[in-house]
């Protein structure tokens, strides 16, 4: 064979075998499930937003927070207890989802506060909200307006790769 047409073929089949990620920088997909809201009256300025995160990945993750363009802000609130009284403040430094782990955003407990609505939140609608990852940057999702707390499905719902992975982004470089 001709050395310049074989040397040619060996580079192509060498890029063909490279990783597509050449180190662990890739962000992990997430599972992201069971994501809902509580509908909310006329004039009431505030909702609540749970989901699941499951995070089979080899690297902690961490829920910086979200948006959505049906609320002003969106923080990410933890319930607290003090003198008998429950309420809640902000989570500064986020919410570290483990590798391998989960975390669930409850009425219980953790959520993720919608500030100053620009319209209730009706039955059966879906509000989209974007949230914001350390590893995996801004990840779509939608709240399904509920009453109550929709069942685990026996799969995740929704299966959400890494945005780095989808459009190129760059996170993580702090
Ligand atoms: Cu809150």
């Amino acid at each position: 064979m001709n050395p310049i047409l074989r040397n040619t073929l060996l580079a192509a089949s060498l890029l063909n075998t490279l990783p597509l990620y050449a180190d662990n920088a890739a962000p992990t997909p997430l599972q992201i499930t069971e994501v809902w809201t509580r509908p909310t009256g006329p004039g009431v300025g505030t909702g609540a937003g749970f989901l699941r995160i499951r995070n089979p990945g080899s690297h902690d993750e961490r829920l910086l927070g979200a948006v959505s363009e049906r609320a002003a802000t969106v923080e990410l609130h933890q319930l607290i207890e003090h003198d008998g009284v429950v309420g809640m403040r902000p989570l500064a430094d986020g919410l570290v989802i483990p590798a391998g782990g989960e975390v669930r955003l409850a009425p219980s407990g953790t959520h993720l506060m919608l500030i100053d609505l620009r319209a209730p939140l009706l039955p059966g609608e879906r509000v989209p909200l974007r949230l914001r990852f350390e590893r995996a940057g801004e990840l779509p999702v939608a709240l399904h307006v509920e009453a109550a707390a929709p069942e685990a499905p026996r799969k995740p719902a929704a299966v959400v790769a890494g945005a780095g992975a989808a459009n190129g982004h760059e996170h993580g470089h702090h």
